[in-house]
């Protein structure tokens, strides 16, 4: 058969417009494709829900890639093994407590899972807004990453979601847009993300679990921005937190869910 270059981007626009066509509306809408917000699309997919993650680079994965200083082995704890372990990530003990895995099967195995569990991702578009009612938030704005970058002036469009989860890292952005924009106050001791602390690993991996919750009506905190907005430690090149915490993000909104809050 003669290939026709035209036929071939036919494909790609009508397949990935039909892809988007159908995301504009979903149970759970996840901004940022690193750790936490990958295991938090796994779990909601795995349960059938509608799951869309945007994520504005290239590639998912954030800062996992690297590992510690770019050399490219995670470590995690027993919590966070038992996580790998779900995924069928190969890891290696390395003492009482510590076990280690190499950065790029854990990020391509979760992704693969992921998407194979239902949740579909984009890559290279960011959020750059919330929508919300007096109630509660009630979706997204979404452009393409490079019209970001490039500080082109086109306006975004829309998603609709029952939840969303903020899994975009050190930067909170979902949590800043609304305290910023809403002049409402976030779920926190002082109304509004306090700030991540100075770098305690075993507080910080003690504390993200707690620190995984509702941080406005309608969103959740998963991952770094967790410790963040609840002005915890950082924890340095240790996961088991971030698997974990996007785990409980999940749970937490299937549960709301299951009990038909919406
Ligand atoms: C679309 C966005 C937007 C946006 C950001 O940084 P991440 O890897 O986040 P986590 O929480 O899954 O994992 C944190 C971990 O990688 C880490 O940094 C640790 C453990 N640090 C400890 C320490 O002490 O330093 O991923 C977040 C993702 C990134 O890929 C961003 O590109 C993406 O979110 N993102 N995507 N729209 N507005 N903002």
């Amino acid at each position: 058969m003669k290939l026709d270059d035209v036929e071939i981007s036919k494909a790609i626009i009508e397949r990935f417009s039909a892809k988007l066509l159908d995301s504009l509306e979903c149970d759970v809408a996840i901004v940022g494709g690193g750790p936490a917000g990958l295991v938090a699309a796994y779990n909601l997919g795995k349960e059938g829900r509608k799951v869309v993650l945007f994520e504005r680079k290239l590639s998912v994965g954030g800062g996992m890639w690297g590992g510690g200083i770019m050399f490219n082995e995670l470590v995690v704890q027993k919590e966070g093994k038992d996580i790998l372990d779900e995924f069928g990530i190969r890891t290696a003990a390395f003492k009482e407590g510590y076990f280690c895995a190499d950065s790029v099967e854990t990020v391509s195995t979760i992704c693969s899972k992921a998407t194979q569990a239902g949740a579909r991702i984009f890559n290279l578009l960011s959020v750059e807004d919330v929508m919300m009612t007096e109630e509660r938030v009630t979706g997204l704005v979404i452009n393409w990453s490079a019209v970001e970058l490039a500080k082109l002036h086109v306006d975004p469009i829309t998603v609709r979601s029952k939840y969303v989860i903020d899994a975009t890292g050190h930067a909170a952005e979902v949590a800043h847009i609304i305290e910023k924009k809403s002049g409402r106050k976030l779920m926190t001791p002082t109304g509004a993300v306090i700030g991540e602390k100075p770098m305690c690993a075993d507080v910080a991996e003690r504390t993200i679990l707690d620190n995984t919750r509702e941080i406005f009506p309608g969103v959740f905190a998963a991952g770094m921005c967790c410790n963040a907005v609840f002005g915890a430690p950082r924890m340095g090149p240790i996961f088991g937190g971030m698997l974990m915490s996007g785990k409980r993000a999940a749970e937490l909104i299937l549960a709301e869910l299951v009990g038909g809050k919406l």
